[in-house]
Parts: structure tokens; sequence; C-alpha cells
């Protein structure tokens, strides 16, 4: 029964569900219909009536960006409607409520944000979010402790695992865009040419490079750990000065952790990057860099600390049983265990907050913070520094020990 809709059959079809019609209000002649996507993947109108509005998400058959030379299963709204479901129990109020999905429409009608605006738009413009840290971590510390081997027991785990498990054409993206076309000719890959020409190559040229991103993505398919939103970067993310929701979460599996940790960071630190090219008053530039990186710092430690505290306060899950660390002898070397797996966690954020962001300068699909850059010549500067940066991440892992090596090297490589 799919058919992709434009705007007078979403009309038809919202003035046939009560629930909406009356949320809405007026007559459904009267309601304004607006075609808002600006996405890769699908379209979302805005609808608004005399009482109130919505949003309408519909997966096209394909991938909006390339077109339909490039099919993508409808599913996807399936896995994106089964998330935001997750996600609203597990950190309720951080992301939008859904009013409403047809899965033979692959449509999902949501609550209307409003007034917020896309998160990285913002930070184009340079505005800092006062909210963000606590928002965000709160999302991810929960989403993903929650849905983990420390939370759920192996049978929980297992059953949730394959609920998600169909969602790989949306993997195979990630997969290919984000771990291996960047490092190899690839047709879709573009970058800020001639400029980038040199790095572009020398990104195809270099194996350790190659084998750091390749454990990468072994570690990708490979690592279960928790229901990760899988997309999280800040035009996921939509924000005012109070409030924080993310959006989006249709690239959501059981996966690696610190893809959505590094995600977060590494969409902090190309806005840093791109903020030298950007036309700001001086003082202002420096508050808001200096802002980014404070914010940058805060999202990993105030992540891990939440992150521990659940464990500490919630661990309901198989794994690390409690019969194995009896009294205080246990209780401290389990303590001490914690420490180490979020330090191991750190190693993985560090990796794919990397490849996070060499895909967004060499790959098919860039951002804003960058692409609103002009001359090309200086986009490329910005551009180069964030590559210098995500290069040692990526290589040079083990000299990143701490979020603080991180903000160091990036204040470097800034004022190179
Ligand atoms: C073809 S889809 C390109 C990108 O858009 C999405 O937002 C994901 O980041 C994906 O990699
Ligand atoms: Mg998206």
């Amino acid at each position: 029964d799919y058919r992709i809709l434009h705007e007078a059959d979403l009309r038809a079809y919202l003035a046939g569900l009560p629930d909406l019609k009356e949320l809405l209000g007026g007559e459904p002649a009267s309601w304004a219909i607006t075609e808002v996507g600006d996405g890769n993947l699908n379209l979302v109108f805005i609808v608004k009536g005399a009482r109130g509005g919505i949003a309408v998400k519909q997966a096209l058959p394909y991938v909006r960006l390339v077109g339909e030379s490039w099919p993508l299963p409808l599913s996807r709204a399936h896995y994106e409607y089964l998330a935001l479901s997750r996600q609203a129990q597990l950190a309720p109020g951080l992301v939008p409520a859904v009013l409403h999905h047809n899965e033979d429409l692959a449509l999902t009608a949501m609550e209307l944000l409003e007034p917020h605006i896309i998160m990285r738009k913002g930070l184009v413009a340079a505005t800092r979010y006062p909210r963000f840290v606590d928002d965000i971590t709160t999302f991810m510390a929960r989403t993903l402790f929650f849905t983990s081997d420390l939370a759920l027991t192996a049978a929980e785990k297992k059953e949730a695992i394959a609920a998600f498990a169909g969602n790989h054409a949306l993997c195979k993206i990630t997969e290919d865009l984000i771990f291996t076309d960047p490092y190899r000719v690839a047709e879709q890959n573009r970058w800020t040419a001639p400029y980038l020409d040199g790095l572009a190559a020398s990104l195809r040229d270099d194996m350790d490079l190659h084998v750091a991103v390749s454990r990468l993505k072994l570690k990708f398919m490979a690592s279960p750990e928790a229901l990760i939103h899988g997309d999280l970067h800040t035009g996921s993310i939509m924000v005012t000065d109070s409030q924080t929701r993310v959006i989006d979460p249709e690239f959501a599996f059981y996966g690696p952790m610190g893809f959505d940790v590094g995600a977060v960071l590494a969409n902090l630190l190309m806005a840093f990057f791109a903020s030298a090219g950007h036309e700001r008053a001086p003082g202002e530039r420096a508050a808001f860099e200096a802002w980014v990186l404070e914010t940058v710092e805060q999202v990993w430690n105030q992540f891990a600390r939440k992150f521990l505290d659940l464990w500490r306060a919630a661990a309901a899950g198989d794994a690390y049983p409690p019969s194995l660390f009896p009294g205080e002898k246990g209780a401290a070397r389990l303590e001490t265990e914690r420490q180490a797996y979020m330090q191991r966690l750190f190693t993985d954020v560090v990796g794919f907050a990397a490849a996070k962001i060499i895909r967004r300068i060499f790959g098919l699909a860039h951002n804003i913070d960058f692409e609103l850059i002009e001359p090309p010549k200086r986009r490329a500067v910005s551009e180069a520094r964030a590559v210098g940066l995500a290069r040692a991440m990526m290589v040079e892992t083990g000299a990143f020990p701490s979020i603080a090596d991180v903000i160091g090297a990036a204040q470097k490589l800034r004022d190179w």
C-alpha cells in the first residue's frame, strides 16, 4: 500500500485520523503543509492547523540525496519508530513524542519541535547551548547503559539485538560511506579541490590509517554492545536555549557505544575547526570556540560519570555477576574494572570520532559547518586542520588517553 505522499495525499490521509485532526484543529483544507526535509534520505512535512502542528516523516524507497538509482528499504521507518519508542522510555523528554505510525506508508507523525532548530545550524551561527551537555549526556548514558549487558539479561539482550538486526541496509551505508570510501577511489567521494587533492591522495596511500579504520569498521560490524542511535551528529539534534531533542534514529541497531559518543564529539570538533573560517567578531569567535572545547570536555566527562553512576546503582544485567565480586575486596576490584571499561570505551570514542570527521571531508555526505565557508581555499584550511587531528586520533589513539589530550591537540592545530 506504499505510495509517496504529496501535499494533497497527506492532507487527506491526516484528515482520516481523528486524533491528529483534533490536534491540528480547523478544517483540513485550511492546514498549512510544507515539505521541509533537508536531510539525505526522507521527506519531512510540517503541518499546521488552527490549534496545533505536527511533523510528518516519510521514508522514500531510495536515497533522497542521490536519487532513485540508489534504492533503500522502507523498513528503516520501522526501526526508527522502534528506536524512538525505546529511547522515549529510557530518556523521557529527550526525543520527540510519536503521535502516529503507519508501517505500510513508512510514515511517522511526531510532535512538532518549535522553536527548536537543528543544532548544526545554530553552531554555524556561533550559538551556545547551555542545556546541551546535561541533556545529551543523559540521553547517551541512559540509552546505552539500559540496552547493554550491564542492564539486561542475556536473553533480553539477544531478543533486542534480533529486533534491530534487519536494519542492515542502513548499517551498510555507514560501513561504506564512513569506514571504506573516503580511503579509496570511490565515485561519490568529493572534497575541496584542488586544495585537498594532495591530502585525499595521502589518505588513499596511508596503510597505517587503512588498518586503523578497518579495525574500527570491524568493531562497528561485530560489537552489539547497546542500542545505538547510529547517526548522532549535530544535524540529528534539535535545540533551544532550554531544550534538547534527539531526532532521526533510523540508523539504530545494536552496535558499539563509542560510535554514538564519538559522533557527538566529532561534530563538536568540526564546529570548532570550522569556526575559524566563518565571519565572526573576534570576541564572539574566541568565546564560541572556548565554549565548544569546554563542551567537548564536559560531554565525555559527564557521560562517563552518568554511565558509571548507572552501573553502580542499576546493574541488573548478566555481565559482571555480583556473586563474582563479593565483599569489600570484590567491590573494590569491580570499581577498578569499571574505570578500565570506561578507558576502553574512550579509546573507541577517539577512533570513531576520527572516522566521523574524515568522512565529512572526503566522503559523499558533507556538512554545512565546512560547506558554508567561502572561499574554498579558506574552507580547506579548516578542513585540513580537522583531518590532521582525525588522522592522529585514529592512528595514534594511545596518544589520547584523556579528553584533555584531544582538546590540547585541537587547540594546537587551530593555532597552526
Ligand atoms: C546516503 S546517506 C548519507 C548520510 O546521511 C545520513 O545522515 C548518514 O550520516 C549517512 O551516512
Ligand atoms: Mg538523519
